[in-house]
């Protein structure tokens, strides 16, 4: 059967771009894939994190994933630090990357900002880290948002770099899967910049974690221009904060962009915004009530994460002792 690995930065809460671009589409893959989900708090540490805050967003964000619909009987849901074989395979990797390909990746080069010197060794090679998360399962498909595109791209490089070093086709070349009309999910403030949890506003974006009225206040104030909706899809290419809205939208409803514009018909953005609000409120209500119901027994969800990390372990020992025979590192025999 072929084997899915996702995970999602235990930053701060889950945000709709997470939900809608890779999240939702977790939960329909675990009737067709074996998958294993988790929470990649080492690649949070690229950023400064407060420790209790960090602890307690793993636990929550892994809380919002159960709630979401991932399912602890059909896949294995884990905190990436509770399996040491992805940091092991991170540096045997490192020996094989050259920083060519590091130097090319947009993700660094965004969150380094101005300030490259001071960034972190870790923040540069997160994506070394992320092709050992995948590939220490072996893992053939890995559904992820189009902003992680060109790390899955680095990944198949790696696995190519490894097999090709050491003449057998080890490991999977993994596939992206990116579906959906929410693939980018951008920023309620500006519509040229992604949704994300690092955003200083957090007006920027839904949080799964929100109250309705916490929803309805973000929609109402989030940025539109003076038109109307537009007719045609082709009509919202020059107006990116329609075209996110509207977007969003059509992924809540399952609907195609089209077909939205036409339920409309050119309304006013307030007419639709009121509209936006009652279907993510009707979508993310119920997510969050189960979030809770089940962050009020936090030893269940650790339970669930214990015994996650448990099966994903045995999975990756396993991948990591492969590895050190074909690379040839001695594991010498106890007496
Ligand atoms: N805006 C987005 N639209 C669609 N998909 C998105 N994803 C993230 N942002 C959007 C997808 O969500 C999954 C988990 O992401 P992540 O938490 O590992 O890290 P990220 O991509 O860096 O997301 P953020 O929210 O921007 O986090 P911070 O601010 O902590 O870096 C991934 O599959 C991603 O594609």
């Amino acid at each position: 059967m072929n084997r899915i690995l996702s995970g999602i930065q235990p930053t701060a809460a889950m945000h709709l771009g997470n939900y809608l671009g890779a999240v939702r589409n977790w939960v329909g893959l675990q009737d067709s894939f074996e998958t294993l989900y988790c929470v990649v708090d080492l690649h949070a540490l690229t950023l400064p994190q407060n420790p209790a805050e960090l602890r307690e967003n793993s636990r929550t964000l892994a809380a919002t994933l159960m709630a979401a619909g991932i399912d602890p009987r059909r896949s294995i849901l884990f905190v990436q630090s509770s399996v040491p074989a992805h940091s092991e395979l991170a540096w045997l990797f490192s020996c094989l990357t050259p920083l060519g390909w590091l130097n090319r990746m947009t993700q660094f080069k965004e969150k380094a900002g101005k300030h490259k010197e001071q960034a972190v060794l870790g923040l540069y090679s997160y994506p070394v880290l992320m092709a050992a998360d995948i590939l220490i399962y072996r893992a053939t498909h890995v559904p992820v948002g189009e902003d992680q595109k060109q790390h899955l791209e680095l990944t198949r490089e790696i696995a190519g770099a490894f097999n090709y070093r050491y003449g057998r086709e080890y490991f999977p070349l993994p596939e992206p899967q990116i579906f959906g009309s929410a693939t980018r999910v951008m920023s309620l403030r500006d519509g040229t910049k992604k949704m994300s949890k690092s955003d200083s506003s957090d007006f920027s974006r839904i949080n799964m974690t929100d109250d309705a009225d916490t929803i309805a206040l973000k929609i109402r104030k989030a940025k539109t221009d003076p038109l109307p909706l537009p007719a045609a899809p082709e009509d919202l290419e020059a107006r990116p904060e329609a075209d996110n809205l509207v977007h969003i939208y059509a992924a809540l409803t399952h609907k195609p962009v089209a077909e939205v514009l036409a339920e409309f018909n050119e309304a006013p953005f307030s007419t639709f915004k009121s509209a936006l609000t009652d279907i993510a409120v009707t979508a993310l209500a119920p997510i969050a009530e189960e979030m809770r119901r089940l962050l009020a027994d936090p030893g269940y969800v650790d339970g669930v994460l214990h015994e996650g990390g448990g099966k994903a372990r045995a999975i990756a020992d396993a991948t990591l002792r492969e590895v050190k025979e074909i690379m040839g590192i001695l594991t010498p025999a106890g007496p």
